[in-house]
């Protein structure tokens, strides 16, 4: 009551200012609330810049950051996937940014960060490197065509000085699948020695509905390997 008779006795003016005003706050507040809601939603899966620039990739005592990349569809997800489970996900979709998931073990927390390998999603690689302990390299060893792709991505992962020294894993996965390339036969299309780096080779498959191999093993290395 008190404010309608305060407003009645306003001038024409003073009675367009206050409604100006109230708009604008009403609108400013209202941008506000859809901005936080947008950041959610990049952060839980599209590419949040902001966010991975500011995260320095630093590592608290007892967590072990782990990068996996390697080009679309070579099997990233789907092997993450069976990480806990030992079963794959039968609704894998391509990762248009990038997933992070954490593994508990007894003796540290596992930050792993898979990174979409389209090619678009690929020039995001780079922002996801800094503080990187251990390099999954996953490839479609049945897709003989892409070989020169990986390769020519996994040179620049491997030339990169943040990277120096950080172990390798290298998976060769679909083995299921017809002609699929041994892990020995793949290291040497790919061309990448041991020089300054550790690397492990390992064979996997996880076929949705199939038989999974080698997905224990690479949980042991991500868990098992040391850090610097
Ligand atoms: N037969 C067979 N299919 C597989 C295997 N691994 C993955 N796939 C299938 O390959 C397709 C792509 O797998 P994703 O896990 O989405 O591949 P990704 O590397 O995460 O791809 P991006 O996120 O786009 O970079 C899916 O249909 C999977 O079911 C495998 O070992 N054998
Ligand atoms: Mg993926």
């Amino acid at each position: 009551m008190a404010f309608s008779s305060w407003f009645r006795d306003l001038s024409f003016f003073r009675k367009t200012a206050v409604i100006l005003g109230t708009g604008a706050l009403v609108a400013g507040a209202t941008y506000r609330v859809f901005e936080i809601q947008r950041r959610r939603n990049l952060s839980s899966g599209g590419i949040d810049m902001e966010s991975i620039n500011n995260d320095e990739g630093g590592v608290e005592e007892g967590e072990k950051r782990i990068l996996v990349l390697g080009l679309d569809g070579a099997g990233k997800s789907t092997l993450l996937g069976c990480l806990n489970s030992l079963q794959p996900p039968d609704d894998t979709k391509p990762t248009e940014g990038f997933n992070v998931m954490c593994v508990q073990t007894d003796t540290n927390t596992l930050n792993i960060w898979e990174v979409g390998g389209t090619e678009n999603v690929r020039s995001y690689w780079s922002n996801f490197i800094e503080g990187t302990q251990v390099l999954v390299f996953v490839v479609d060893a049945s897709d003989k065509n892409r070989l020169g792709e990986a390769k020519t991505e996994l040179d620049k992962l491997v030339a990169d000085n943040r990277l120096k020294n950080v172990p390798l894993i290298l998976v060769a996965n679909k083995q299921d699948k017809e002609g699929a390339l041994s892990v020995n036969d793949l290291q040497t299309k790919l061309e990448v020695g041991p020089e300054n780096r550790a690397i492990y080779l390992i064979e996997t498959q996880v076929p949705v509905g199939g038989e999974i191999k080698g997905v224990s093993r690479v949980k042991e290395l991500m868990e098992t390997l040391p850090t610097m």
